[in-house]
């Protein structure tokens, strides 16, 4: 295990030809450290220089003092800093030797390297963020559109952290209140005990709950949405991954049986990130290749949270149509009739006569755009659920998930009149879950698992 308290250095832009990359020292001797290696204009030296401004200057090889390279650096004193401690930032050349030269002399100088996400963590450790907050960070790098950007910002400036720390208060509050009972029995506050402990975990519910729901919106914004395209041979299933990709990504033939592995794709939907899934139409066939093609279109519906259901609007309803429809009896499916620009065929209209269906063509692309709203629709999503989304991720959703669990034992106990003392445990679970979830009571194997998912440098 590595020390919390060291000094530690990164580069903490991407690596490769660039105009400047950063480097980035942070600990105690972060300043000490840049004191060694820095040569200011004018003789300058790094202890002399103004907190927060950038100055210029050449980094030297501190064995032999030859230059390394022409930089600018910066101090943030602690606790103003990224990290919360002293660091030291200089912008080098871009280009991985000079970086690398610059890094190094760092390390000579007695840093040590950073490992990924150090950087982050510390300011988690320091107590300058929770660890929902250290996990926003990782998740505007990760951003894939601007409203999953806009809810890890949001979560950054500690909007989600506030949420949970209002239920957190409740609980404590009810927590406070059984408390009183059992400590002085001999105060007559058995009555309204009961009532103003249940309200106050109906208070912490009805926040729960709304955090809950958009938790699991929130994860679509960060993971992505998985849409499988489904439907018969020749339907114009690649011709619709096509028209929503807009590129030639799958070849669109007149053979049925055209598309024989699962093709994916990802692109946005009115800022949802989507995995969209292009399948093998669906049939009883001797062909090896694509019997294996049938197996994986049958796998990719298990797995995506939404299905187009494709039906070839230019062709009779069939078996094969209503065996695909009898396998999607259970996932959430949007309707599509294929091939307007020719006359629908009545089978298929009788069919699919509900007013959710989608009628459109992929080869003139009309009515993709109807398409594209049930799809934001489906998933839950309106325009200002997207400007507020406070989403969280898969971690947090889980322990959102523990403590609204926990606060439902404790509420049912009380309702069926069991003692107010009884749900004092199940109070106390579901808070612990929620300090789990903000970090002030996290072990530091899950601490660890964490921040190893970020980047070098941050
Ligand atoms: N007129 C018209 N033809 C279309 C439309 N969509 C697809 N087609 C035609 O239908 C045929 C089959 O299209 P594909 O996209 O290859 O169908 P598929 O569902 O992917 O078929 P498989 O890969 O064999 O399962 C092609 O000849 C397309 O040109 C449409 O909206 N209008
Ligand atoms: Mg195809």
């Amino acid at each position: 295990m590595k020390s919390n308290t060291d000094t530690i250095a990164a580069i903490s832009t991407a690596m490769g030809l660039s105009g400047i990359s950063i480097v980035r020292i942070s600990g105690e001797e972060a300043f000490a450290i840049a004191e060694k290696m820095y040569r200011g204009i004018g003789g300058k030296t790094f202890t002399q220089l103004r907190n927060k401004q950038l100055s210029y200057g050449h980094i030297v090889d501190v064995r032999t003092g030859n230059m390394i390279d022409e930089v600018l650096v910066s101090k943030h004193g602690a606790p103003y800093s990224y990290t919360g401690e002293d660091i030291a930032e200089i912008n080098c050349h871009g280009g991985p030797v000079a970086t690398q030269a610059v890094l190094q002399a760092a390390l000579e100088s007695g840093a040590r390297m950073a490992e990924g996400g150090e950087f982050t963590k510390r300011a988690f450790l320091n107590g300058r963020i929770d660890l929902v907050q250290a996990e926003a960070v990782m998740d505007i790098i990760d951003a894939k559109t601007r409203a999953s950007l806009q809810a890890a910002q949001n979560r950054l400036k500690g909007h989600l952290s506030e949420e949970i720390g209002e239920v957190k208060e409740y609980l404590t509050d009810a927590l406070a209140y059984i408390g009183v009972g059992i400590e002085y029995p001999e105060y007559d506050v058995e009555e309204a005990q009961d009532e103003v402990v249940y309200a106050l975990l109906a208070k912490a519910e009805e926040k729960l709950q709304r955090l809950q729901k958009n938790a699991s919106r929130g994860k679509i914004l960060n993971e992505g949405l998985k849409i499988a395209i489904a439907g018969k041979p020749n339907a114009g299933k690649s011709m619709l991954l096509n028209a929503l990709t807009n590129r030639e990504r799958a070849i669109v033939t007149d053979i049925a049986g055209t598309t024989r592995d699962t093709i994916s794709e990802y692109i946005n939907i009115g800022q949802i990130p989507v995995l969209i899934i292009d399948t093998a139409g669906i049939r009883q066939t001797q062909d090896m290749i694509e019997k294996i093609g049938v197996a994986r279109s049958i796998a990719a519906i298990e797995e995506a949270d939404i299905v187009l259901f494709v039906a070839d609007g230019s062709a009779k309803w069939d078996k094969q149509d209503d065996e695909i429809r009898a396998l999607l009896k259970e996932k959430r499916t949007i309707d599509i009739i294929n091939k307007s620009d020719i006359e629908i065929d009545k089978s298929v209209a009788d069919k699919l006569s509900g007013e959710d269906t989608v009628i459109l063509s992929a080869l003139t692309k009309e009515g993709l755009g109807a398409l594209e709203e049930k799809i934001v629709q489906a998933a839950g999503f309106t325009e200002d659920v997207l400007g507020a989304a406070l989403s969280a991720n898969a971690r947090q959703e889980e322990l959102l998930t523990k403590a609204a669990a926990s606060l439902q034992a404790a509420m049912d106990n009380l309702k069926a009149g069991m003692v107010v003392d009884l749900a004092e445990i199940d109070i106390r679970n579901s808070l612990e879950y929620l300090y789990q979830l903000t970090g002030q009571s996290v072990g530091e194997d899950i601490i660890d698992r964490i921040f190893t998912n970020f980047c070098l440098g941050k």
